[in-house]
């Protein structure tokens, strides 16, 4: 009875702490909380101790959303928010790299930055669009002088410089104000337009009320914006909508298409950022040209209780379609887990994820994404692991690799799934990352917990586990639920303030088929990113071990229930570092 009790109360306490969490902010720093006294603070020394060896980072001070990522004449350009000045948010302007393959890169001095009445206030985030005759143009939101936030655009100063470095904000900016209606601090992020039938369109994100709103605007120019009678969606209870990407995915097949597809053989994603939640949802469905309206298939719904591209430390991302390769990739923000004061102890904050190819999935119910090929390059020194039967309670070094900085690859066999845990009807409420929380790597399980350790110091009084727990419904069926659990991550009194989520998402996986489940998992000091069942569910978490540093963290294979899991095989690469020029450049 004790324990009933004790159960019960627990889960009203974590309940409550979910939603305490999803009130405020879920803990992850908000891009836009002002630290005056920190935003000029430029940093004295950059702490080289956490920072990533192969992700996007520039040499110091603080980033956040990746900004109009585009292909122009074989080069990728990627923007991003920069704050020069200091490690938190504050002071943006748009950083520029450019390179040849999405992994080394090249940097440039910043593209656009405020100079202007009609940004003189703010450059916040943007898209490309590629126009006719092979010229991009870039849409941002500026803030004026009256802090309004205003639409404007920047072309290149000149199409022949392949790095495309300098840009020209014209003086007939802004191209779409808020009207006198809507709420003008909440009116940003202009989406990558699409052509169809003699007018172009893209969305601005907002809100009217408590509603978020994907603001539609149509021009024949590109110039002159009209705004359309009606939102080309909206959604109740959702606040803000932050950095909406509208895009098509092939129905059949991982190729890309270009962002102006229309017809029978694409479905529409719509991918909100919530402010308020500081995550992102997005949902699949059906887009009518003619009428302007999308409309969400009923296996995808709005809100806080929708699918997401990724269910951890990822953020504002945004996709673009490259014609060279004829794929469509996505960028996120993975941002800080670490507080304001250590951000500027650091000297640095955020970085940006693997660039991913998505594609949607047979079934046509979600995203799927995998990091793309090219990482492949960084991949040294390998180990492999076949056929390696895990009992319960055991823990297999991967041993030989720089655990700290690696690519590893795994597919796990599975005996019967009969002894999987029964899927407490009390959790259907509650979201993933809440489940996890209650069934933590260390609790055993029937089918699982199972997965890697990674950042696992040698006595694991640090690890990142990221995992599988096979669970058994009422009705008989079974539900995966993938965790990457920052709980344990670091020795870090709990005072300080970082942020140590049990990241969670549920796998649309049928596991009666054939017993196997993948995972991958893309280590880097203070990033591990992790891609379940070949891309299904992704979640990224951001992690500041204490002993788990360079060449003490270690990798581990585990299983935590009591049914034998076999490695069938496992490939796990140290990563080299990519080229990164430039990267002294003051800006
Ligand atoms: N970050 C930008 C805004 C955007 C937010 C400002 C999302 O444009 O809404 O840095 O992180």
């Amino acid at each position: 009875m004790d324990t009933m009790f004790n159960k019960k109360l627990a889960l009203v306490f974590v309940f409550a702490a979910s939603v305490f969490l999803v009130m405020n902010n879920n803990g992850v720093e908000a891009s836009h909380n002002i630290y005056s006294r920190l935003q000029n603070a430029a940093a004295v020394e950059v702490k080289q101790l956490h920072r990533t060896g192969y992700h996007f980072q520039p040499p110091k001070h603080w980033i956040n959303d990746p900004n109009a990522p585009m292909y122009f004449n074989g080069i990728y350009h990627l923007f991003y928010q920069y704050n020069p000045k200091g490690a938190v948010w504050g002071n943006i302007v748009w950083a520029h790299s450019v390179s040849k393959d999405l992994i080394n890169w090249e940097a440039l001095p910043p593209a656009i930055f405020p100079s202007k009445p009609f940004d003189i206030n703010g450059t916040w985030s943007g898209s490309a669009t590629i126009l006719p005759g092979n010229k991009p143009i870039i849409l941002y939101t500026g803030l004026d002088a009256d802090k309004r936030q205003i639409q404007n655009y920047a072309i290149p100063a000149n199409y022949s410089d392949p790095y495309l470095r300098e840009w020209i904000k014209p003086d007939d900016n802004p191209i779409v104000v808020p009207s006198q209606e809507m709420n003008s601090s909440q009116f940003r992020d202009p989406t990558t337009a699409w052509w169809h039938n003699g007018h172009w369109r893209i969305l601005v994100g907002g809100k009217r009320k408590h509603r978020g709103m994907a603001w539609l605007y149509r021009s024949i120019d590109f110039k002159y914006w009209v705004k359309a009678k009606h939102p080309l969606h909206s959604a109740p209870e959702t606040g803000m909508w932050e950095c909406p990407d509208f895009f098509p995915l092939a129905l059949n097949g991982r190729s890309g298409v270009d962002t102006s597809k229309v017809g029978e053989d694409v479905k529409h994603i719509l991918k909100v950022s919530l402010d308020e939640t500081r995550y992102e949802y997005y949902t699949l469905g059906k887009y009518f040209p003619a009428k302007d309206r999308y409309v969400p298939d009923n296996t995808s719904v709005d809100g806080r209780a929708g699918l997401r591209l990724d269910y951890g430390n990822f953020y504002a991302s945004k996709t673009f379609f490259d014609p060279s390769k004829n794929r469509r990739i996505l960028w996120g923000w993975a941002n800080e887990s670490d507080a304001a004061d250590d951000d500027k102890a650091k000297g640095w904050a955020g970085v940006q994820t693997i660039p991913r190819v998505v594609w949607l999935s047979p079934d046509g119910k979600q995203v799927v994404q995998w990091p793309i090929k090219e990482l492949e390059t960084l991949r040294g020194l390998k180990v492999d692991m076949n056929n390696q039967n895990v009992e319960q309670g055991q823990h297999v070094e991967v041993k030989e690799i720089t655990a700290a900085q690696a690519d590893v690859e795994v597919t796990f066999s599975l005996g019967s799934l009969d002894k999987a845990e029964e899927f407490d009807p009390n959790w259907a409420n509650l979201d993933s990352q809440t489940v996890c929380s209650l069934r933590r790597s260390d609790i055993p399980g029937g089918v699982g917990p199972f997965g890697l350790l990674t950042l696992a110091s040698q006595n694991l009084d640090e690890f990142t586990p990221v995992f599988f727990r096979v669970f058994k419904t009422k009705e008989n069926k079974h539900k995966v639920l993938m965790c990457s659990d920052a709980k344990s991550s670091s020795l870090r009194p709990f005072n300080e303030k970082l942020y140590r989520p049990s990241f969670a998402g549920f796998v649309d996986v049928d596991l009666s088929a054939n017993k196997k489940i993948s995972l991958r998992s893309l280590i880097d000091h203070s990033v591990v990113e992790s891609f379940g069942a070949g891309g299904k569910t992704c979640i990224t978490s951001r992690v500041y071990p204490t002993l788990a540093i360079n060449d003490a963290a270690h990798l581990f294979v585990f299983n935590n229930g009591t049914e034998p899991v076999t490695v069938q095989t496992l490939t796990a690469w140290s990563m080299n570092a990519p080229q990164q020029m430039n990267q002294n450049l003051e800006f």
